[in-house]
């Protein structure tokens, strides 16, 4: 029997919540994380938050202003009044964050970016910052 054909539930409650008899013994009724005298610690699940990279794009003299809003619309999901704010951002001040992400999707999006400005010859840039 293979495991689709198999019908016992994996992790439904019912299989949760069975009484089993762990390292410790058998579970007593006295409260859901006491195992007779012993007070059991929960296990704490050891999952943490990838630290997150910025995305910013950086000002230069040639870009397009239209091109720049097509890109903020088309690699990081603005609409349109917003990637014209952060583009007039990057224009006045120098730069601006376009998006926060994962390491590795933030550098791949900065590559696309700059891919597509060369495909069009211009010399948009991006930079990848530690969040
Ligand atoms: N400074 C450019 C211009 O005047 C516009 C521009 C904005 C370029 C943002 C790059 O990331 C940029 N055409």
């Amino acid at each position: 029997m293979n495991r689709h054909q198999d019908s016992t539930p994996r992790n439904s409650k019912a299989a949760a919540s069975a009484p089993r008899a762990g390292r410790l013994g058998p579970e007593k009724p006295e409260g859901p994380d006491r195992h007779g005298d012993a007070a059991v610690e929960e296990a704490r699940p050891k999952v943490k938050r990838p630290p997150m990279f910025k995305v910013m794009m950086l000002n230069d003299d040639y870009t397009p202003m239209d091109f720049v809003v097509e890109v903020l619309e088309t690699f990081f999901r603005m609409d349109r009044e917003q990637a014209t704010r952060v583009m007039l951002t990057v224009h006045t001040r120098g730069k601006a964050v376009c998006g926060v992400y994962p390491q590795d999707i933030a550098e791949t999006k900065a590559a696309q970016v700059v891919d597509y400005a060369r495909e069009h010859q211009h010399p948009l840039m991006c930079q990848v910052e530690r969040a």
